[in-house]
């Protein structure tokens, strides 16, 4: 369906279910910092995050011994389908496995699995989350963290160097020929879909506040609708 159009059974289907915030930025913007804070000011519900980093495709044994020429920043290195029907089952609340991704090895474990329970909010994080059609249209809202490029390169340099056992040489060459040619065709087309972009990422405890109290609202109204279905459509209709 159109993302311009509203039908009721549209408004309905977005409406009902956990809320369910779709986190998107370039790499390092900040987005998980934000997606922590506002779980953690969430505290009081039953949140769940869920990371498009864990839906990497594994590599198989060819492109891993040439893995310095592997586009890791394209919209094809994701298992999206699977993304997809993760998420459509958490909306209608039932529990999933999420796979586990090794960016060390750049594996995806076979036999191991996170089970994530079905939530009243459900976060999903990722540097290309918008960039489906499919999965940007269950999604209630939708929040682009913006840092600028230098301080997300900068960023990124210690968290690989520090966290994904990689040397800076070989992070900047991926940066120059992947992460930012990527970020400049898939990530930042997709900020025009964002209904809130933030600035600063984490350090915007003003624009963290706001979004957390838009969730909390919409899931007073979902409580108040359970009494009042009828009330429930008009305010929907309404506010899309
Ligand atoms: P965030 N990535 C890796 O470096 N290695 C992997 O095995 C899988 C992913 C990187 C990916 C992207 N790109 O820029 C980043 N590269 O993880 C996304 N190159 O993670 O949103 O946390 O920055
Ligand atoms: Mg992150």
């Amino acid at each position: 369906m159109p993302e311009e159009t509203t039908s009721i059974d549209y408004v309905m289907e977005k409406a009902s279910g956990p809320h369910f915030s779709g986190v998107s930025g370039g790499t390092a913007s900040g987005k998980t910092t934000v997606c922590d804070m506002i779980i953690q000011q969430l505290h009081d519900h039953r949140v769940v995050l869920v990371n498009q980093d864990s839906f990497y495709r594994g590599l198989t044994t060819e492109e891993l011994k040439r893995v310095h020429e592997y586009n890791f920043d394209h919209p094809d290195a994701f298992d999206t389908e699977q993304l997809l029907v993760c998420v459509q089952k958490l909306k209608s609340g039932q529990n999933v496995q999420v796979p586990i991704y090794d960016f060390k090895q750049h594996h995806r474990s076979s036999d191991s699995f996170r089970q994530v329970n079905a939530s009243d909010v459900i976060i999903l994080e990722g540097i290309l989350v918008f960039h489906d059609q499919r999965v940007r249209n269950l999604m209630n809202m939708k929040i682009f963290v913006d840092a600028d490029a230098d301080v997300r390169l900068a960023r990124r340099i210690r968290r690989d160097t520090v966290e994904r056992g990689r040397d800076v040489n070989s992070v900047l060459e991926q940066y120059a020929k992947f992460v930012k040619p990527a970020f400049d065709d898939f990530v930042l087309p997709s900020k025009k879909y964002a209904d809130v972009i933030i600035p600063r990422g984490g350090d915007n405890h003003v624009a963290i506040d706001l979004i957390v109290q838009h969730i909390r609202t919409k899931l007073g109204e979902h409580d108040l609708c359970k009494i009042y279905p009828n009330v429930y459509v008009i305010q929907s209709t309404f506010q899309i």
